[in-house]
């Protein structure tokens, strides 16, 4: 078996790639301290799982001092513990020069592994396009991830009972994204896998390996393409969205061929386009897929080595220059402004329709969360309010001057900030630090926190959606033996308590497919 193979299978096993790093004792003793505390989490081989892949290209900017640091005392707003307690300096050091060495090779994932991998589970032409249960109304859906035993629950909003659960692949991340129908939803798991799954027919599509280790996906507003961002390798992928085929392969690399993990991609449905920030090049990429005069219909059957004349490019990258890597990053609500932010805590400001930055040095102190920012009208003008996580602190800054005109002091950094057009609250988490159990509504009129619940003491609570119409709000209990509560939106009282087994992210049909102002992209 190749290991290619073995990768499609999911069967590589701890020996297959260390047997082939170096020998020696040291070597074995710093393996098997790489398997015991690291490998569960990032991969027997380094290449990624619930923590990212570990290998010297994807930790350029990462100086192996601070990787000691890291490794002594954990890393902040991930799931990276300390290891200070239980390893001693050498065998940090030790663990710190092997995930610096490179592997003698890097898998290769590029188009003909991503099409090996391709399964078609059920053809749309042999299913239903009306629901096979009872439902009120198909667009006030969730779909809430269950990360304690890998599984997704579909939530009737109206009734606030479950119709369906099934099961994910391993480690589902970032929001699943829904066909405008909202008929179809896209998960993608850590390790690369991106699923369709029919909501009207309880089944699934089709799935596709589009990397090893995967970022996020994102849905174009037309429904036609999924863009996949990938850490491992260095790509961005486009697939058709009827049943995950690969479309195109982008190598991420800039003019030098220096190359890049992308940190998030998401559609900007006004500009018809994908924008993508990178974490290694100071670029954002815009790829648009709205044809260009002269490709007619037939751009959904364009295909990169399917022998057509590519020439214009159906899906041509605008590379844009920033000041500073893009970790993480927000739109306007008309997809004009875009809010980025280095790890290192660093704002700027992009003008997508000229292509520059304008303001270089927004003020955005202890490391914003901006992937859960949010925004709504503020005594007559637009605020942005985002989560820091590594302060106890929400900022929320004028769009126009892009000035800070509060910060909101919370009980501890929090993860996951969310409202709903109709709401008057904005609810925050505590995610971070003794007070992770609480969380916060804040009244958008007077930017005041007006309660403070704190619904299973000692219990993660965290990450909130409202129901369609603004009126109910859903937090998850963050826990194996957890739930999510449902509160009535407006008294904030609590109407009901559905378990639930680690519940993370919640996605209401209407919400997210409307891109509705307070929700996440
Ligand atoms: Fe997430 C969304 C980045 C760790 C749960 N997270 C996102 C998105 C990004 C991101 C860019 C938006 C993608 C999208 O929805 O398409 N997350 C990061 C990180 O950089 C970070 C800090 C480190 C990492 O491990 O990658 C990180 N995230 C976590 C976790 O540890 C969480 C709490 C548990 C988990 O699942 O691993 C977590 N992230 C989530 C969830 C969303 C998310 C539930 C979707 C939120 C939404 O409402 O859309």
């Amino acid at each position: 078996m190749t290991f290619r193979d073995l990768l499609l299978a999911g069967a590589l096993c701890a020996s297959t790639i260390s047997s082939s790093v170096s020998a020696g004792a040291d070597t074995a003793e710093v393996e098997k301290l790489y398997r015991t505390h690291c490998g569960e989490c990032h991969n027997a081989h380094r290449l990624g799982g619930m923590g990212p892949a570990l290998l010297p290209e994807n930790l350029k900017r990462l100086r192996k001092n601070a990787a000691i640091d890291v490794i002594k005392n954990g890393r902040a707003a991930t799931q990276m513990p300390g290891f200070g307690d239980k390893l001693s300096d050498d065998q940090i050091q030790s663990l710190v020069d092997y995930v610096y060495t490179p592997l003698p090779e890097i898998p290769a994932w590029g188009m003909e592994e991503i099409r090996a991998s391709h399964i078609i589970h059920n053809r749309e032409s042999d299913l239903s396009d009306k629901p096979v249960f009872e439902v009120k109304d198909p667009l006030n859906l969730f779909l809430v991830v269950e990360l304690g035993d890998h599984h997704v629950t579909l939530l009737d909003g109206d009734r606030m009972e479950p119709v369906h659960r099934f099961k994910s692949r391993f480690a589902l991340h970032g929001g699943p994204k829904y066909s405008p129908d909202g008929r179809f939803v896209y998960f993608a798991s850590r390790d690369g896998w991106i699923s369709k799954y029919d909501i009207y027919n309880l089944k699934l599509v089709a799935e596709i390996r589009a990397g090893i280790n995967t970022r996020n996906q994102a849905v174009s507003a037309d429904g036609r393409y999924v863009m996949i961002a990938n850490y491992l390798p260095h790509t961005l992928v486009l697939l058709d969205a009827r049943d995950l085929s690969p479309i195109k392969l982008y190598d991420v690399k800039d003019s030098k061929g220096k190359t890049s993990r992308v940190s998030a991609v998401y559609t900007a449905p006004p500009r018809d386009s994908f924008i993508a920030a990178l974490k290694d090049i100071p670029e954002l990429w815009e790829i648009s897929y709205d044809p260009p005069p002269g490709f007619g219909m037939w751009i959904h059957d364009y295909r990169e080595d399917s022998g057509e004349d590519s020439t214009p490019d159906p899906f041509p990258v605008r590379k844009i220059t920033v000041a500073d890597y893009l970790d993480d990053f927000f739109f306007d609500q008309d997809y004009i402004s875009l809010v980025g932010t280095s790890r290192e805590g660093k704002g700027q400001v992009v003008d997508m329709d000229v292509g520059r930055v304008v303001v270089p040095d927004l003020e955005l102190p202890g490391m914003p969360h901006l992937a859960s920012g949010i925004t709504w009208e503020y005594e007559g003008r637009t605020v942005m309010a985002t989560p820091n996580l590594k302060k106890g602190n929400i900022s929320v800054i004028d769009m126009e001057t892009w000035k800070t005109i509060k910060n909101i002091e919370t009980l501890g950094p929090g993860f996951f900030m969310r409202s709903h057009r109709d709401s008057p609250y904005a609810w925050v988490d505590v995610f971070f630090g003794p007070n992770k159990d609480v969380v916060h509504v804040i009244d958008k009129k007077t930017l005041e926190i007006v309660k403070t619940l704190r619904p299973a003491p000692g219990k993660t609570a965290a990450h909130v959606e409202f129901t369609r119409d603004g009126k109910y709000a859903l937090l998850s209990i963050w826990d194996p033996d957890g739930a999510v509560v449902v509160y009535d939106g407006d008294t904030l009282e609590e109407i009901k308590r559905l378990p639930m087994n680690k519940p993370s992210g919640k996605y209401n049909v209407y919400n997210k497919t409307r891109y509705l102002e307070g929700t996440s992209h």
